[in-house]
């Protein structure tokens, strides 16, 4: 079973902010927004488990960010995570790991680019005490581009796949890829606001269903999509996707 996710062009824009607990959501959230966190506007952060349920913060008109709960912890269990965050909610995906790559990190990315054709960027966080203690441990021959460059193949490597990857700190806006990130992020959001979009997303993740977004450069799925549009407005594609699909 399939759900149908229409946005039209200017319609409200959400980005979530996802990974497991402690790689720096509320931080990267409050960078974002340019709010040190003992602002009283910022999002609070932790050395313990912080976040319990998921923030809204408005970035500009119609654009807004997600500060979500961490996954995988005593309280939010993997199963019952996409259900809590309400996944289906969002238009683009930011996935933070922190330290060595772990199975969390490589699920969270696989949901998000099987379930739905949504803008994803991987973000590798803490990058500053990584060159720390890199640094410690091996005073004498520390390059800091062989150490970032290592962290990057680690990361694509575990990936399995060219995903946009950003290594940053989330306590520093003009550090490694950070800049970089904004730009990217700001390119998408432009690009997908100004056009609709129609996605088919998947009930299940365990389930291998073909989903996608249509595009608007492929003359059919140009008029498949013009004819959803239309239908979706009665509460027809539904059954039509199951009806054709199943
Ligand atoms: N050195 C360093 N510390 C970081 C970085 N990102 C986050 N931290 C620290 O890591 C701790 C956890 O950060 P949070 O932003 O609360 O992490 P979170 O992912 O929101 O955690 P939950 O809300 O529990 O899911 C805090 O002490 C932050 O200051 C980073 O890039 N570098
Ligand atoms: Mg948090």
């Amino acid at each position: 079973m399939c759900a149908v996710k229409y946005r039209a062009t200017n319609s409200p824009y959400h980005i979530a902010i996802l990974g497991r607990s402690g790689v720096g959501k509320s931080s990267l959230c409050n960078l974002i927004r340019n709010l040190s966190p003992d602002h009283e506007d910022s999002s609070a952060v932790g050395v313990i488990e912080t976040t319990q349920v998921p923030t809204c913060y408005k970035l500009f008109e119609n654009v807004f960010i997600w500060d979500v709960p961490g996954v995988a912890t005593p309280s939010i269990a993997k199963d019952d995570y996409c259900k809590l965050i309400d996944i289906n909610r969002y238009d683009m995906f930011l996935i933070l790991s922190r330290g060595r790559f772990t199975e969390i990190d490589l699920w969270l990315s696989d949901i998000v680019r099987d379930r739905f054709s949504k803008t994803l960027f991987f973000i590798r966080t803490g990058i500053d005490e990584e060159l720390r203690n890199h640094r410690r441990d091996y005073p004498t021959n520390f390059d800091s581009t062989e150490v970032l460059n290592t962290i990057r193949h680690n990361c694509l490597t575990n990936l399995e796949t060219n995903l946009s990857l950003y290594l940053i700190n989330t306590k520093d806006k003009t550090k490694y890829d950070f800049p970089k990130l904004i730009d990217d992020i700001m390119v998408y959001i432009n690009h997908e606001r100004d056009n609709s979009m129609l996605t088919l997303i998947k009930d299940d993740p365990q389930q291998q269903i073909v989903q996608s977004t249509l595009s608007l450069t492929n003359p059919t799925l140009q008029t498949a999509k013009t004819i959803a549009i239309k239908w979706a407005r009665f509460g027809l594609i539904s059954y039509l996707y199951d009806r054709y699909t199943t």
